[in-house]
Formats: C-alpha cells, sequence, structure tokens
C-alpha cells in the first residue's frame, strides 16, 4: 500500500489532487483543515496494490487462465481443485472489495463529525459518494445541504412551487411537439396519457402518435388509452410517416409522441430515434428514468442516450423507489431539467410537476423514512 498526503487549498481540490496523482482508486485515510495566515486541507489517500502473486512451489498444474489481480499467472494452492481454487480466489476478491467498500464509505474518512455524519446519510440515501463529498465539502453547516443540493438541480417547473400545477403541457403559447424516449417499461405510454388528460384538462387540442419501431401490437396500450381519453392516435413505423402524421395534426395544440421499441443498448433502437431526428422537426424530448432501478442501470442508461439530444429528464416511480439519492446523481450527470416525477400508476393522476425545493426534499426525505 502507497500512502501519500496531498494538500490543497479546499478539499475539493485536494480530491481532486488526489485523484491526478494517486489515481481514481486511491482511497481517502483522513483529511484535516489546517488553520493559519494560509489555510488548507491536507488528504492522506493510499493506493492499494493488488494481491501478491501465490507461491509457485504450491502449485499443481498450471491453469493459464488463471491471473493474479496485478496480470501475473498464479497456480492454484496445493490440494485444492482448480474449481475450488477458483472459488477462493473470488471470496478473496470479495473480501478485497468490502474492505475497499468500507474504507471508500468513509469508515477512516476523518472529516468533522457533522459533516461525516451528513455524508453517511447522503451515501445511504444512494447518492454516489463523490457528490457526497462535494455536497458536504460545499456546504458550510447541515443546514445548509438542501440549499446546496437544489443549487445543482433544474427543475422545468416555477421557482416557488406556487403555480407547480400550471408549467409544462403546454408551458408556453404555440405548438408543443413532445417525445418520450426511455428504456422499456418506465412507464412512457402511461405517463403520456396522464400528461394527455392533463392537456384536455386545460383545453387544449391533443393527439398522439407512436412510433412503434418493434411491432405491431405493441402499440396496442395507447391505442386504449386514446380511445379512453378520445383523442385520436397515429400508429407509424418510420420517419416518412411521423412527419405525414405530425402534418396531419397540424391543428392540435399538443401532440405527444410515443416510442415503443426495443432495450437502448439495441443500436438499432438509438440509430431509429437519430433518424427522427435528423428530419428536423421540432420536437421536444423528455427521456424517462425509473427510479425504482438501481442507480448503476440508471447511468448505463445515460451512456446509451447520451447522443440524443434530450431536453428534459423526467423521473417515473418515485412511489416504488426506496431511495431517491439517484436523482441527484443523475442531475448532476445529465445536467438536464427534470420536467416532472410521476408517483404511481393511476391513469390521470399521479404526475407532479415539482421544482427544485420540492424535489430535494423529496430526494432528502426517503433517507428519513
Ligand atoms: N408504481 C408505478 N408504476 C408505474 C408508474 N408509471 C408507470 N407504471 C407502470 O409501469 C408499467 C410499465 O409502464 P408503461 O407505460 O407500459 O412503460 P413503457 O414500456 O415505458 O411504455 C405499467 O405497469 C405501468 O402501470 C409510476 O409512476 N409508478
Ligand atoms: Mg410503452
Amino acid at each position: 500500500m502507497k500512502i501519500k498526503k496531498i494538500r490543497g487549498r479546499n478539499f475539493s481540490e485536494a480530491l481532486a489532487l488526489v485523484k491526478k496523482e494517486l489515481g481514481k482508486d486511491a482511497v481517502i485515510l483522513s483529511s484535516e483543515d489546517k488553520n493559519g495566515a494560509r489555510p488548507y486541507v491536507e488528504v492522506t489517500a493510499a493506493v492499494d496494490y493488488d494481491l501478491e502473486p501465490v507461491d509457485r512451489e504450491y502449485g499443481g498444474p498450471a491453469e493459464p487462465e488463471l491471473r493474479g489481480n496485478g496480470g501475473l499467472p498464479v497456480k492454484p494452492l496445493a490440494g485444492l481443485a482448480p474449481g475450488e481454487f477458483l472459488e477462493l480466489k473470488q471470496e478473496i476478491k470479495s473480501l478485497r472489495r468490502s474492505i475497499e467498500t468500507m474504507k471508500n464509505s468513509g469508515f477512516e474518512l476523518n472529516l468533522p463529525e457533522d459533516r461525516k455524519r451528513m455524508f453517511f446519510f447522503l451515501k445511504e440515501i444512494s447518492i454516489k459518494e463523490e457528490f457526497a463529498l462535494r455536497l458536504v465539502q460545499r456546504a458550510s453547516a447541515i443546514e445548509d445541504i438542501e440549499t446546496v443540493m437544489s443549487g445543482d438541480i433544474d427543475t422545468a417547473g416555477p421557482p416557488d412551487g406556487k403555480a407547480a400545477d400550471s408549467v409544462n403541457i403546454p408551458a408556453q403559447a404555440g405548438r408543443r411537439i413532445v417525445m418520450l424516449i426511455g428504456p422499456t417499461g418506465v412507464g412512457k405510454t402511461t405517463t403520456i396519457a396522464k400528461l394527455a388528460s392533463r392537456a384536455i384538462k386545460q383545453g387544449k387540442k391533443v393527439a398522439m402518435i407512436s412510433i412503434d419501431t418493434y411491432k405491431i401490437g405493441a402499440a396496442e396500450q395507447i391505442r386504449i388509452y386514446s380511445r379512453m381519453i378520445g383523442i385520436p392516435l397515429d400508429i407509424v413505423s418510420n420517419t416518412e410517416n411521423l412527419k405525414n402524421s405530425i402534418k396531419r395534426f397540424s391543428d392540435r395544440d399538443v401532440i405527444l409522441i410515443d416510442t415503443t421499441g426495443q432495450n437502448p443498448g439495441d443500436s438499432g433502437y438509438i440509430s431509429g430515434l437519430k433518424d427522427v431526428y435528423r428530419a428536423g422537426l421540432p420536437i421536444e424530448t423528455q427521456l424517462l428514468l425509473s427510479t425504482s432501478s438501481d442507480c448503476d442501470f440508471l447511468m448505463g442508461t445515460y451512456r446509451h442516450y447520451k447522443s440524443l439530444p434530450v431536453d428534459y429528464i423526467a423521473f417515473t416511480k418515485t412511489d416504488e423507489a426506496v431511495k431517491l439519492g439517484s436523482i441527484y446523481n443523475l442531475c448532476c450527470v445529465y445536467r438536464k431539467p427534470v420536467a416532472y416525477i410521476t408517483t404511481g400508476q393511476r391513469v390521470p393522476g399521479n404526475i407532479e410537476f415539482v421544482d427544485t425545493r420540492q424535489l430535494t426534499n423529496l430526494i432528502l426525505r426517503t433517507g428519513s423514512a
């Protein structure tokens, strides 16, 4: 293990230097505020070296595919069958991971007590470690966390929350063409129906289009909604049809476009959507992400969709989520305003146009439940 003390003008700067000098796997062991004419922060950080390769003397027959963590060839231990050896190796790996997680989770983090408590709390609600560290660094007191956090979040809603019910569909005068994209099952079709019902209630003329890139039949659900709400629906299979359909609905105030189809990992799906954008239609895109998904999955989703011109993100299934820290993580990563959140399966209803304060409160509240 290599241990190094690194100084910065503040905690964030010291952290950035640690990453630069020791790499992203470095573990923070302690941090200390140094006062004086020129205050600074001293961070003690360590990089762990991988397990030493197991001694060759113990060897049975070498298995060429076995590699030590440093990439060095490893021989199985005496008396262990190759399968058992692999099991042992897995166990050691998982132990190492646990130790690292413990350290990374601030186990030895020498932050002032109140900040340390806040750091643990933020991690507890699934805020990523680096974002949690940044937050406790920037807030001068625990009471400030909410303000600092809400400064990192942008929403389409009004700043004071008073008019929260009047925004979004449609916010401005004129026609609005809104397309919902996102992984299968996040709630796109359900949300379209909620948005359509709201717009109807607001006296708007609404139409729906479904881009069914996958198979006929996938659009059955939206057909039911269109009958239920009493608005026209077109089902199109290519960009040309989409253009024609938008033309056909030229008398409508709001056109809501549903997308069906494959997993975003499927390149055909993303390139099909890119085709739509190439047509130059004035479409506003909202990317839906389900808060009931695990944060790593959501980050993966981000990678799939980042090549598309997303205007807003929206979070679905907040009613099912145990922790909502991933909303903050994704806001930090996407840097896109949050259009709304959905809070249940009920149509119409179960959709909220939150402002930054309300959203921050919601995220922080999940930890105190
Ligand atoms: N609990 C909960 N379920 C939702 C919400 N929004 C949608 N769903 C459910 O999620 C499932 C998939 O929704 P759907 O609209 O078909 O997703 P799509 O594949 O993205 O179009 C359905 O069972 C919906 O009722 C929500 O906000 N909360
Ligand atoms: Mg759908």
